[in-house]
């Protein structure tokens, strides 16, 4: 079949479809270090991972509305000067299985780890755009280009057999601020296949379905990505809107990601004694702003107690501040104690306040995206 040349995975990994591959590891991992091993990495795949063979043959064509058309190999790529950037990666789905408890949804099950933070390496699509004559800081082209469109190499059933595709403003594509990369490096490893070897988009900031992996070509385009996963799917709806009332056009492509957090050192079925324990997990934003708080209750939200952030070892995070890594994520923590039975929620706050939802029933989309209520643990007492 097509899957008979997957990549190696470590067996640790949680899989939610064996094809195409969709897996998390265990939350627990999450929180072991700021930066996620490659191996522990969520993957997301829409159909078989796609093999270069040989790198000197690939290359990235950027076509569409430029006055001169290239071809971009490796070399040409390599050439350019390299930025590293430690962003997180978050797929819309991340959470969708909590959000199908309150009524049936259609995606991928997912836990709270379809999330991680890598150090991606490559060069910044602003950059590369130069290249054909579009300038940094370009809201449109001289052509009359709004979109820059990333088309992949994979080959996607939603897609009837075709790439994987997506498209991000122009604006955001010149601006070198945004840290829009064309990456080759995870982690300061040579990409691996399942993350889009030889070269993938990394967009920090929104959700993960904009990062094209397996790059193939970039069109310069007036208006914004035609294809499935940008028209079809991916956008947010309100509770009212059921499968067979659905307009897509009437919303637009989802792009940021709203502020999020989740415990990743307890479980529901956790049996845990009384007394101390120590409660740590992710919280994050979009648009690069950064988490103003994490606030943490064990009584199911009618009392609260701050949480520690950090992000690098021993650096305090500061919200925006200039040691901070503005597109990762902040891990938290606080030891408190657990009394009889605790509901313990955690809720974080952004740069712009915004917080979470309380419940995911306000926020339930037939797509069971973007759930990003409060997250309960329900603990069970041992007697
Ligand atoms: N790019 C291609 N070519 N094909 C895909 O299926 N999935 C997208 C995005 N880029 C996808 C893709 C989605 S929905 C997410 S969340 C991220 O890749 C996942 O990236 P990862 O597998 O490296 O974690
Ligand atoms: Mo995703």
């Amino acid at each position: 079949s097509s899957y008979a040349e997957e990549p190696p995975r470590h067996p640790a990994l949680k899989i939610n479809s064996k094809e195409p591959f969709n897996a998390e590891p265990h939350r627990s991992a999450l929180v072991s270090s700021y930066i996620t091993p490659v191996d522990f990495f969520y993957k997301r795949n829409h159909g078989p991972i796609p093999k270069v063979e040989d790198l000197s043959r690939y290359s990235v064509s950027i076509s569409g509305l430029v006055n001169k058309p290239i071809q971009l190999s490796m070399a040409d790529i390599w050439a350019l000067p390299k930025y590293n950037v430690t962003a997180t990666l978050q797929c819309a789905g991340n959470r969708r299985t909590a959000m199908s408890k309150v009524r049936k949804v259609r995606g991928v099950g997912w836990d709270i780890s379809a999330l991680g933070n890598a150090t991606w390496g490559g060069a910044k699509l602003s950059d590369v755009l130069e290249l054909v004559g579009i300038p940094k800081l370009s809201s449109v082209s001289s052509l009359g280009g709004k979109h820059v469109e990333f088309v992949s190499v994979d080959k996607c059933k939603e897609e009837k057999g075709g790439p994987y595709t997506a498209s991000i403003p122009l604006k955001q594509a010149t601006d070198p601020d945004a840290d829009v990369l064309l990456a080759y490096e995870m982690n300061g490893e040579i990409l691996n296949r399942d993350h889009g070897y030889p070269l993938r988009v990394v967009v920090p900031g929104v959700i993960g379905a904009r990062s094209v992996k397996w790059l193939d070509s970039i069109n310069i385009s007036e208006e914004e990505c035609q294809g499935f996963f940008t028209q079809k799917d991916y956008k947010m709806f309100p509770p009212t809107v059921d499968w067979d009332n659905i307009d897509w056009s009437t919303r637009r492509p989802q792009m940021d990601f709203p502020v999020q957090s989740a415990i990743c050192t307890l479980e529901d079925v956790d049996v845990i004694k009384e007394g101390k324990a120590r409660i740590a997990g992710y919280a994050l934003s979009g648009g690069g702003r950064g988490i103003e708080r994490v606030d943490i209750s064990v009584d199911g939200g009618k009392t609260w107690v701050e949480a520690r952030r950090y992000q690098k070892d021993n650096v305090p995070y500061v919200s925006d501040g200039p040691q901070s890594d503005k597109w990762a994520w902040v891990l938290f923590e606080a030891t408190l104690d657990i009394p009889a039975n605790a509901e313990i929620v955690a809720k974080a706050v952004d740069s712009a306040a915004n917080v979470q939802p309380e419940n995911v029933e306000d926020i339930w989309n037939l797509r069971g995206i973007l759930n990003t209520s409060w997250h309960r643990i329900k603990i069970q007492n041992s007697s």
